[in-house]
């Protein structure tokens, strides 16, 4: 199994985020693609290799125009105000506000994001870009041919709308590798999201659309970020009516619990017949975790990657989440493990 990865990532780095009304250094930080790799490299799971650049059309394939030239300048328009230290909104609109993109850098800083999970720092946007084309050169090699590939990226994507930044995410990586696939000729793509988290954006891109099959495994949004999409009620609109899927779980479920909750996406991704598979890998339900509530523990991802391969389906894993960084090498390597000997 090709590896993905770039150190373009390390840019986006020494930033910081809120938790519990403090600011605190990030949890998603560069330290998490180091175990990665060196769990990786301890198991031989295959080669490390470099992206290739792909430019922003696959991007704005899924996010709007308007956004990607924000991201692409927000470091810019951050500093030029005088600012030398990380960028991060404090205000955000509240439902009956106008959508109107400001002029300011602040304005636009509220526009753009769902929540102070998006800094911004002087690297942040080579980083985003690098891992949009770690996905990208991801579908590269199963669209040709290659049975599975993992594109290690780093910021994660899933939670990025079209339009909008937010829980760590800018860019959504995997909704772009599904987006890309569909470009180059499957009819039918399955994202399946084993993130701790819901997926958000990438419900959001796709909700409509009956062409990508969304399925995600995830913290009841009653008790968990973010709390306003991810109910098990939200099942496609228009042409996409019954081409997505949530599985909310309570805080505290173990892996019986969670692997109940695979076993019907898998159903659902069979049923659909795809013709290939994109898997939002976060580890993050890790009961170590240190923003996370479920109890899953280091075998049980073995399993995981096992009962994915059972779909049988070219397979394109994206990373997206999972902070306990001490075992989060292990976690990914297990799930990739479990997927080549499944
Ligand atoms: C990104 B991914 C703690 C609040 C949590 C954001 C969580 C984003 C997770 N400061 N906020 O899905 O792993
Ligand atoms: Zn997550």
């Amino acid at each position: 199994m090709k590896i993905i990865h770039t150190d373009r990532h390390l840019g986006h780095s020494g930033h910081v985020e809120l938790m519990n009304g403090r600011v605190v250094p990030a949890f998603e930080k560069p330290e998490r693609v180091a175990m990665i790799l060196k769990a990786i490299g301890e198991r031989n799971l295959g080669p490390l290799i470099e992206p290739t650049a792909h430019g922003l059309d696959p991007v704005l394939k899924v996010h709007d125009a308007n956004y990607i030239r924000f991201l692409s300048t927000a470091w810019q328009l951050w500093t030029e105000d005088g600012r030398d230290f990380p960028a991060l909104p404090s205000f955000w609109r509240a439902p009956g506000m106008r959508y109107i993109e400001p002029e300011t850098v602040d304005g636009k800083f509220a526009h753009f994001s769902f929540d102070a999970g998006c800094c911004i720092v002087a690297g942040t946007w080579d980083a985003v870009q690098a891992a949009a084309d770690t996905a990208l050169t991801g579908v590269d090699l199963v669209a040709g041919g290659e049975k599975t590939a993992f594109a290690l990226c780093r910021p994660p994507g899933h939670h990025a709308h079209q339009a909008t930044m937010g829980g760590y995410c800018f860019v959504n990586n995997a909704a772009v590798a599904a987006q890309s696939f569909r470009d180059r000729g499957a009819a039918r793509v399955a994202v399946l999201d084993v993130d701790y988290h819901h997926g958000n954006g990438t419900q959001a891109i796709f909700y409509e659309r009956p062409d990508v099959l969304v399925c995600n495994i995830h913290g009841d949004p009653r008790q968990e970020f973010p709390y306003f999409l991810g109910y098990a009620d939200e099942t496609g609109a228009g042409a996409g009516e019954g081409f997505n899927a949530n599985f909310p779980l309570r805080w505290g479920t173990d892996f019986g619990g969670w692997s109940a909750a695979l076993e019907a996406a898998c159903a659902r991704v069979e049923a659909y017949a795809p013709d290939v598979v994109v898997v939002s890998l976060g580890v993050d339900t890790y009961k170590e975790d240190p923003i996370s509530q479920f109890k899953l523990d280091s075998p049980d991802y073995l399993k995981i990657g096992a009962r994915i391969a059972k779909l049988a389906k070219p397979t394109l894993f994206v990373m997206e989440g999972g902070y306990a960084v001490e075992a989060i090498g292990i976690n990914v390597a297990n799930t990739l493990e479990g997927f080549l000997q499944g």
